[in-house]
């Protein structure tokens, strides 16, 4: 029976360590949402600075990615969406990678079968069928494998996103459904998408466990991610998750959200921002310090620091890729490539040559 619990769970408001969690897991979540925090921040300034092109930032999501994925195993399948772009990092994926991704070199787009973890999907919502396609895969094949896909409050008006959960549902798939809503699609508020007075309610027309959690409390997200884990994992098919918050940064680099958003909201919103929130849980309890947090930062830094040099070493990518598989036929202002633009004479481009 589907099941949707409408509060919104929370666990940093008290003292008490989930069960299930020990004291290196909690230190292991904080260096993991230090790491995305680093890598976000620093990624903003790269862009600025001309280094990386337009990103896509994910300041304050950074509870939901870490503790959703904490409890997924090796085996099981990622499916992040453009808001999800570092999640490899938190398998051990190089920075530079998941950077060249970002500066459009060809090294940033991994082998999803060396990382167990999809290509990062652009297309809002396309990616939930995959999920479910993978997830049920798994179990023809007798695996115990888990996919889990992470989307946007957007993704939950898209077509495919309806396909992508009946059809687990309908397969009884073990896949994980992530919807990270931050309240807006791009310029676009929760309230103008849907008539649903939670997007969790959604999960009761597929006959699925709908939960709601707080999006900026990471033990929230990994007790109901433990869960509906396991129950996949268990033969109980999947469960939807929302996570709830409010997108206090811009929607990517392009975009400018004064036009559209309350500033006041934004301030409070980050007074409340997820790391914050849970050094001051683990300082409660006494499991971090102050030489613990600085050496966490300095790591998170240094990674980062390392990775946009390892990515500006390398080769600048072959422009002529861009083309080369599009057409059996180039069309005439193609036939001449990049080449001349991009050789080493300098040399002008033949005219109608795209630049
Ligand atoms: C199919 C499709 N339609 C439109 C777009 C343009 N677009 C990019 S992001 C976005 C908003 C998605 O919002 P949401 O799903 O809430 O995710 P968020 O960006 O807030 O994480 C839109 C409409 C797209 N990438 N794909
Ligand atoms: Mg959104």
């Amino acid at each position: 029976m589907a099941q949707v619990m409408p509060e919104l769970r929370r666990v940093l408001d008290g003292d008490t360590i989930p069960a299930g969690l020990s004291e290196s897991d909690l230190l292991e979540l904080y260096r993991r949402m230090v790491l995305l925090r680093t890598y976000d921040e620093r990624s903003l300034v790269y862009h600025r600075q001309g280094r990386i092109g337009t990103y896509a930032l994910f300041w304050n999501h950074e509870a939901i990615q870490v503790g959703a994925s904490y409890p997924l195993a090796d085996d099981d399948w990622i499916f992040p969406s453009y808001r999800e772009s570092a999640i490899g990092l938190l398998r051990g994926m190089p920075v530079e990678t998941v950077l060249q991704w970002w500066r459009g070199h060809p090294s940033g787009w991994w082998n999803p079968a060396d990382w167990n973890i999809a290509s990062i999907c652009v297309p809002v919502g396309t990616h939930v069928p995959h999920a479910a396609g993978l997830a049920w895969g798994k179990k023809l094949k007798g695996e115990d494998a888990v996919a889990m896909a992470f989307f946007g409050d957007g993704a939950t008006s898209e077509g495919s996103f309806h396909e992508g959960i009946n059809f687990a549902a309908v397969m009884n798939a073990p896949a994980v459904f992530v919807c990270n809503n931050n309240g807006w699609a791009i310029s676009t508020p929760l309230e103008t998408q849907t008539r649903a007075e939670t997007l969790a309610d959604k999960a009761a027309g597929y006959g699925i466990p709908g939960v709601r959690v707080d999006g900026l409390d990471v033990l929230a997200v990994w007790e109901a991610a433990a869960e509906a884990v396991d129950r996949a994992r268990a033969g109980g098919g999947p469960t939807f998750i929302e996570a709830v918050h409010y997108r206090v940064a811009a929607h990517g680099t392009a975009d400018d959200p004064r036009s559209y958003i309350d500033p006041v909201r934004v301030e409070e919103e980050r007074a409340r921002e997820c790391v914050g929130q849970y050094e001051a849980f683990l300082r409660r309890v006494g499991a971090i310090s102050d030489a613990i947090v600085e050496e966490t930062r300095r790591e998170a830094e240094a990674a980062m620091r390392a990775g946009i040099a390892a990515a500006e070493a390398e080769q600048p990518a072959d422009e002529s890729l861009v083309f080369d598989r599009a057409y059996a036929d180039p069309p005439p202002n193609l036939r001449h490539g990049f080449s001349a633009s991009s050789g080493a004479d300098g040399g002008a481009a033949p005219e109608g040559t795209v630049r």
